[in-house]
């Protein structure tokens, strides 16, 4: 109806509108590469902060049915997702237009030495909760029903108050023809987050998701990075290096020193349960994103 197609004219954007804001996508203007292609900052004419992702791969869908996929898509609102504001899809390219998050990704400042130090536990803590808000809202409460199926920390962004806001969903639906069926033969995952049926049988579900949830939690509370090879399918370094210092109740031996100073060491505990329950092999004994918000709603940590 009218109001759709107002909706879908203030979503596309012209490529000379893009290649104004980013400098012509100049490399000082480059953020990094993402799954699909190089990322850009730019800045609109009114000043907004954009990051642009310039799509790489070529479409299987049509021009026309991709436009309204990514009308769908950037109706998606929630707190812990990054906006999508617009795109261009026109012949010679396909950019996607996001909002700019200043603090980039939970990925940088999970590992960097310097940075790491900013993330005390009640950090953390939000930033654990948030993930599994936006994970729940794409599962069971968007229209859409979004497997993300490649959620690690380089797709966990921050903005300026730190809020977590999952990057990339939506993509693995408007770029595969087979998103709806529930198996794939082009995974599109990373190693060390996948879950096992989705490396073995290319089975994804929301369950894979959970799964690739729980290493994020894992990394988030121990600060140690999972084993990226093809073979370490169950994150196997972090999960046995948890799970020798967790079955000892030596929980400061596990954690990340920077967050050793304030925190509930139960709560740091429920949390990592809550990351092993969600790494389990069997996707069926995993819990849902629903149960894991509420698993996590019942810790007593301070903020909301
Ligand atoms: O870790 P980073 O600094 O944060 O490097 C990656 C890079 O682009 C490739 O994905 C950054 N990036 C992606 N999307 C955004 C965004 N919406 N706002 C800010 N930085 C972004 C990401």
């Amino acid at each position: 109806d009218e109001q759709e197609i107002r909706m879908a004219k203030a979503l596309l954007f012209d490529l000379t509108t893009l290649r104004a804001a980013t400098s012509n996508f100049s490399e000082a203007n480059k953020l990094g590469e993402g799954g699909f292609g190089p990322v850009y900052k730019g800045t609109l004419q009114d000043g907004q902060e954009i990051a642009v992702k310039r799509l790489s791969m070529s479409s299987v869908q049509g021009l026309a049915e991709l436009k309204n996929e990514v009308v769908l898509v950037a109706k998606l609102q929630h707190r812990n997702l990054v906006g999508l504001i617009g795109c261009c899809l026109e012949e010679q390219e396909k950019l996607l237009v996001y909002e700019y998050l200043p603090n980039r990704s939970l990925d940088k400042f999970l590992f960097d030495s310097v940075r790491r130090e900013q993330l005390d536990w009640d950090r953390r803590y939000q930033i654990i909760k948030g993930i599994s808000r936006g994970l729940l809202y794409l599962h069971e409460d968007s229209r859409l029903k979004i497997i993300h199926r490649d959620l690690k920390a380089s797709n966990i962004l921050l903005d300026g108050f730190m809020i977590p806001k999952i990057s990339d969903f939506g993509l693995a639906k408007l770029f595969d023809v087979d998103s709806s069926k529930g198996s794939t033969s082009r995974i599109a995952g990373t190693y060390g987050y996948m879950a096992p049926e989705y490396v073995i049988h290319g089975h994804f579900s929301a369950k894979s998701d959970v799964f690739s949830y729980g290493v994020l939690v894992l990394e988030i509370v121990t600060g140690r990075r999972n084993a990226r090879s093809q073979e370490a399918i169950y994150a196997e370094d972090l999960l046995s290096y948890v799970w020798k210092h967790w079955s000892q109740r030596t929980a400061h031996q596990v954690l990340d020193p920077s967050i050793l100073g304030r925190c509930r060491l139960q709560d740091v505990m429920r949390c990592i349960h809550i990351g092993l329950l969600c790494v389990q092999a069997d996707p069926s004994d995993r819990p849902s994103m629903a149960s894991v918000v509420l698993m996590l709603n019942s810790l007593s940590s301070a903020l909301p």
